[in-house]
């Protein structure tokens, strides 16, 4: 691709308000990779509508993500960073892949044995495809890498399985992509319930600090944190409440485990709480007032998503046409 950048892809589903660690698992990592790669950054609102959404809450959720990313400091100049319904080629390739895709291998999917009992009342068909329309974003711009978090691991076996067993067929049409699972913050738990990861679906609000929490709510949600009746600050199976302050503190912080526990090595868990909440609010506060401050620049990031929109396109289609032509569909007369 362009520059002779190895390609990278990602995204978030639009459900929810994003949490701590959504951004340590995820976008903190993006943002070590944007200059090295051809990066494209999706809004994943195809993806949302496997649960259902408010319509209006919905539209102001996607866009606010798109603003969040940029607000997070990814460059929409330099990266590509659009909404994945914009571009019609991931729900075209989606249904491609999907006859390419067997039962028993979506059967497998932890996160759709999750989601079914989490939604009993509404197992729809995109619940269960959702690997296949993530094998499309992926495939769809050739993409080298993928940076995920632990849990979405499966969805990328799933994507490289179905990429192989296309190109066995029909030759090398698609890049096989390889996770890139960043090594700190990849898998923030609840601050309530450290067995269960950090999730914006949570419904327990003091579980999961969210990036838009101001101040104040992350010094009392910290405060409440669920630890344990030892006084030790250490990094300890057993000890999974301070472990996983120690990983995000060590995380906002930008230092190692070891360099945190010594830290506060003889200091007394509330210290240490007040630590890990002033780290946290010093990440959060230049993104908020930045997020702020361009959701008052309509017509910037109205032309972000144009210019995104048809950069996007223009990579999709090239291996949409190439997919089409390899399956045998009729060629659209010029
Ligand atoms: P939901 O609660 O709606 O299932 P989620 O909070 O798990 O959502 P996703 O949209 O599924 O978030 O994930 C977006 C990205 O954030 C993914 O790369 C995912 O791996 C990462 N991520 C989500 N939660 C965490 C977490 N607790 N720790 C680390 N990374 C996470
Ligand atoms: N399922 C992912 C979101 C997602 C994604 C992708 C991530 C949809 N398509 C393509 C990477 C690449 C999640 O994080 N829940």
């Amino acid at each position: 691709m362009l520059d002779d950048k190895k390609v990278l892809y990602s995204g978030m589903q639009a459900t929810g308000n994003l949490t701590l660690g959504n951004y340590l698992g995820a976008l903190k990592n993006w943002l070590t990779l944007k200059d090295e790669y051809e990066c494209f950054w999706g809004v994943m609102d195809l993806h949302s509508l496997t649960v259902r959404q408010v319509p209006a809450e919905f539209r102001k959720r996607a866009r606010n993500l798109l603003i969040l990313y940029i607000a997070a400091g990814l460059d929409p100049k330099a990266n590509c960073i659009y909404f994945q319904s914009h571009v019609s080629a991931h729900a075209e390739l989606s249904w491609l892949l999907n006859c390419f895709t067997y039962m028993g291998e979506l059967n497998r999917m932890t996160q759709f044995k999750d989601k079914a009992a989490k939604h009993a009342d509404n197992i729809n068909a995109g619940l269960f495809t959702y690997p296949v329309l993530m094998a499309a974003d992926i495939l769809l711009y050739q993409a080298d890498y993928v940076p995920i978090g632990k849990d979405q691991k499966q969805h990328l076996e799933i994507t490289r399985d179905i990429a192989e067993r296309f190109n066995g067929l029909y030759g090398d049409v698609f890049t096989i992509p390889e996770p890139y699972i960043g090594k700190a913050g990849a898998k923030i738990m609840s601050l309530q319930d450290p067995s269960k990861k950090m999730s914006k679906s949570d419904e327990n609000v003091n579980g999961s600090i969210y990036l838009m929490d101001d101040a104040d709510t992350v010094v009392r949600k910290c405060k409440r944190a669920v630890t344990d009746s030892d006084s030790e600050i250490r990094y300890a199976e057993e000890k999974p409440g301070i472990s996983n302050l120690l990983e995000i503190y060590s995380s906002c912080m930008n230092k190692t485990i070891e360099e945190a526990e010594k830290e506060f090595d003889g200091k007394g868990y509330g210290d240490f709480k007040l630590a890990v909440a002033e780290a946290v609010n010093s990440v959060l506060g230049p993104m908020q007032t930045e997020y702020e401050r361009l959701q008052k620049e309509k017509d910037f990031i109205d032309g972000i998503i144009k210019e995104n929109d048809e950069k996007a396109a223009y990579y999709a289609n090239k291996t949409l046409r190439k997919v089409r032509k390899k399956l045998g569909l009729t060629e659209k007369p010029r």
